[in-house]
C-alpha cells in the first residue's frame, strides 16, 4: 500500500519532496485539498472534518499509513482523529502529523534556549507547539508569531517580490521583539520554506532557520524502523500519485514550485 501524504494545498509538497528524497523506494499518494484551502483561518471543527475526510479517501486509496503534512491540520484534527476515529474506523491504520516530529528535536538546534515558531493564525492560536515542546524541551522559551500574509505571498509567486520583502521583515521584526536571544527560528507551515531566501535577508546574523522537511523526513525512517510490520506493508516501486479536490491543471502548474519538479495530478 502506498503512503498516504495529505495536506489543505500544494504546501504539503515540500514535506512530500525532503519524505521522497529520503525514502524513494516507497509508492505516495499526495492529496491537497485545493478546493477548500487555506486551512489556516478556519475553525477548529471544519479542519477537523475536512481533514479527516481526506484522511478517510487516503484509506479507501488502499493507504494504511497517512501523514498529515499540514500544520494547520496537524494542529487541530489529528489528536482527535488518532484518539477518536482510528480506534472506531480503522484500528490497523495510522496518521502521523508534522508537530511532534519537530518538537521533539527542535531544542537540540537553540544553543541560548530561546526559539521562535513562525506558523498560521491557526496553529499558533491551537498552541500546539507551545504545549509539545513543554513535554520534550521544558526549560526552552517559546515565542511564537503569526504571518497570515505569507501563504498568499508564496500562492500567488510572489515569494521574490518587494512586497514579500515588507511582511517577511514585519514578522521577523515582530517575534524578533520578544526577545534578541532568539537563535532558532522553526518554519511551522508548509509554504514558507519558499520564503526561505527571503528570510534569511532578515534575520540577524548567525540565526537557525529550520524547514520541516528534513525533520519529518528522519522521524519517518525512525518511525517506519520502530514498525517493521507497518513497514513491510508499505508498496515499493517508485510510484508517485497525485490527486487533488479541485482543478488537476491549476494543480500541476503550482505545484511544480512547491515540490521542485513536474507533476501530473490524476
Ligand atoms: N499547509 C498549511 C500549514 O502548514 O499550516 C498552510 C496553508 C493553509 O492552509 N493556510
Amino acid at each position: 500500500q502506498p503512503i498516504g501524504v495529505f495536506d489543505s494545498g500544494y504546501g504539503g509538497l515540500t514535506v512530500l519532496r525532503e519524505i521522497v528524497r529520503t525514502l524513494p523506494q516507497y509508492d505516495y499518494v499526495y492529496l491537497g485539498d485545493n478546493a477548500r484551502t487555506p486551512y489556516g483561518t478556519r475553525s477548529f471543527d471544519t479542519v477537523y472534518q475536512y481533514t479527516l475526510e481526506c484522511v478517510r479517501h487516503l484509506f479507501d486509496r488502499g493507504c494504511r499509513l497517512v501523514i498529515l503534512a499540514c500544520n494547520t491540520a496537524s494542529a487541530k484534527a489529528l489528536r482527535n482523529i488518532q484518539q477518536l476515529d482510528l480506534p472506531r474506523l480503522a484500528p490497523d491504520r495510522r496518521v502521523l502529523g508534522v508537530i511532534r516530529p519537530t518538537t521533539e528535536v527542535i531544542g537540540t538546534y537553540s544553543q541560548t534556549g530561546e526559539v521562535g515558531i513562525l506558523a498560521t493564525r491557526g496553529t499558533v492560536t491551537s498552541e500546539s507547539y507551545v504545549v509539545e515542546i513543554e513535554k520534550f524541551f521544558p526549560e526552552l522559551r517559546v515565542f511564537q508569531e503569526a504571518c497570515p500574509m505569507w501563504v498568499p505571498l508564496v500562492e500567488n509567486g510572489e515569494y521574490n517580490s518587494p512586497g514579500a520583502d515588507y511582511f517577511v521583515k514585519q514578522h521577523i521584526d515582530r517575534v524578533m521583539a520578544h526577545s534578541s536571544r532568539i537563535d532558532t527560528l522553526l518554519l511551522a507551515c508548509t509554504h514558507y520554506p519558499l520564503l526561505l531566501e527571503k528570510i534569511r535577508q532578515f534575520v540577524p546574523p548567525g540565526m537557525t532557520v529550520l524547514s520541516q522537511g528534513h525533520i519529518v523526513a528522519d522521524s519517518l525512517v525512525n518511525y517506519l524502523q520502530r514498525h517493521p510490520e507497518l513497514e513491510a506493508q508499505c508498496s515499493r516501486g517508485g510510484q508517485r500519485t497525485f490527486l487533488t479536490t479541485d482543478s488537476t491543471a491549476d494543480f500541476d502548474r503550482q505545484a511544480t514550485v512547491f515540490y521542485g519538479e513536474s507533476v501530473q495530478s490524476a
